[in-house]
């Protein structure tokens, strides 16, 4: 990955970033790029467009962004997979996750928030303190959502310093809170009806379902070519894929999707791999992994096995299901679109045995020899939950690895030793 040869000085300064905190925030993303991604071999030749948006992180993206303001357009911010793109763009914004990878201004941040707070909400607050992301600079509005404790309550911390408008959903899937869930994607739709001065219509709204859609079909088609015998394609290369989904412009980023699945089709066909067929198949399931956080699958992969799928919310959550296209009404659109998003399974939820189903079936989908917990340190939801997970995946037969890790690399090493204890278990 090459640096941006564009001068983006005067936008980030425009944007009210700390430049010289930026500059550093920069300086790290090519050297570990280089060494998680470039010093791949036989890499698929479609993952040149995810060096070039990687080079432009900060860059060509964020002008875009400022251009679609400045014709009129709004953009808006979010966290969580709750929150529905599709409502965002057919009222003409174009949505940004937020969700960070990387330590930053932690000292800030502790602050105001308990140091046992997980990595993700930390690190957006970091971002957001130090001034380095411009993405949340640019944001016109916030959705939160009341998912983990620790998002909930740092959402009002957020809002000091944001505009940020939080959804309520439910903890439970019943009747009565699907009723809920139907009027909070209401009075979001009145939010951004008002952010954006633009009325949601069935012509906006139908365009915006198939878009969003047709997003969600191109990372299956590339997700199903991982199911191949050897796998045509890394899980960390796949993983910057939908990692990318979150901020990308979506009609450009399908198209690229779409000629990166046929060229995995391609490399299937001719039983060509991104590791040996005899490498140990891994599904990683868990809590999301935002850019610049590729550690875990780095080491995996490192260390002589291959990641074929994620059950996080930076894999299968995010594409697997699709918005019924058959509503003619808005009314029938946003029943559709509520029934979809709440039929995301994350820990926040219970019970949860929607979750435990998809990994056990991902798991034969994919042919995986084994299963790796990932968790970040502090997240309640997922680390109690993985308790029945792995009960679930021993009765099945499939071998479980837990990690608890955050966005150091301090532990590199020692995650490193127990993953290769795990392959060798595996043999
Ligand atoms: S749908 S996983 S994106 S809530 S890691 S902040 S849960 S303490 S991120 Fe999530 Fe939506 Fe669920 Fe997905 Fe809290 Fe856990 Fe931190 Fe988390």
């Amino acid at each position: 990955m090459t640096a941006s040869t564009t001068d983006y000085r005067a936008m980030w300064q425009s944007l009210g970033l700390n430049l010289e905190a930026h500059d550093a925030l920069l300086a790290v993303i090519p050297v570990l790029y280089q060494d998680v991604y470039l010093s791949q071999s036989d890499r698929p030749e479609g993952m040149a467009y995810f060096d070039f948006v990687m080079s432009e992180i900060h860059g060509l993206r964020v002008k875009e962004l400022v251009d679609h303001k400045a014709a009129g357009g709004t953009v808006v911010g979010t966290f969580c997979l709750y929150v529905p793109e599709e409502i965002i763009r057919a009222l003409g914004g174009q949505c940004v996750g937020l969700c960070a990878g990387a330590e930053w201004a932690y000292s800030e941040v502790e602050r105001i928030l308990p140091q046992n707070t997980c990595a993700l909400i930390k690190s957006f607050m970091g971002f957001k303190l130090g001034k380095v992301c411009p993405y949340a600079e640019v944001c016109d509005l916030v959705v939160g959502e009341t998912t983990c404790d620790g998002k909930k309550k740092a959402y009002e911390l957020l809002g000091e310093l944001a505009p940020v408008y939080v959804m309520e959903l439910p903890q439970m899937k019943r009747p009565e809170d699907r009723a809920l869930w139907r009027t909070e994607i209401d009075r979001l739709v009145a939010k951004l009806e008002e952010t954006s001065g633009q009325r949601l219509t069935a012509d906006n709204l139908a365009r915006a379902i198939k878009e969003v859609n047709d997003k969600r079909r191109a990372l299956q088609r590339l997700n199903e070519a991982r199911k191949a015998l050897p796998a045509p394609i890394s899980g960390k290369d796949a993983l910057l894929a939908v990692q990318v989904a979150f901020y990308d412009d979506l009609p450009r980023f399908t198209s690229m999707v779409n000629k990166l699945a046929d060229e995995l089709e391609a490399r299937v066909a001719a039983g060509q791999g991104a590791a040996p067929a005899n490498s140990p198949r891994l599904l990683v399931t868990g809590t999301p992994m935002a850019i610049p956080n590729w550690k875990v699958h780095d080491i995996i992969e490192k260390t002589g096995a291959v990641v074929v799928t994620e059950e996080l919310c930076t894999g299968y959550r995010y594409y697997a299901k699709l918005v019924d296209e058959t509503a003619t009404t808005v009314p029938d659109m946003l029943e559709a679109i509520a029934e979809r998003y709440l039929d995301i399974n994350c820990a926040c939820f219970t019970p949860n045995e929607g979750r435990i189903d998809d990994i056990l079936r991902l798991a034969r989908e994919y042919n995986v020899d084994g299963i790796v917990q990932y968790h970040l340190q502090f997240c309640g939801p997922y680390q109690i939950e993985s308790t029945r997970v792995e009960r679930a995946m021993r009765e099945a037969g499939l071998p479980v690895l837990r990690l608890d890790t955050d966005y150091s690399p301090g532990d590199a090493g020692q995650l490193s030793t127990r993953i290769e204890a795990f392959l060798e278990m595996l043999k």
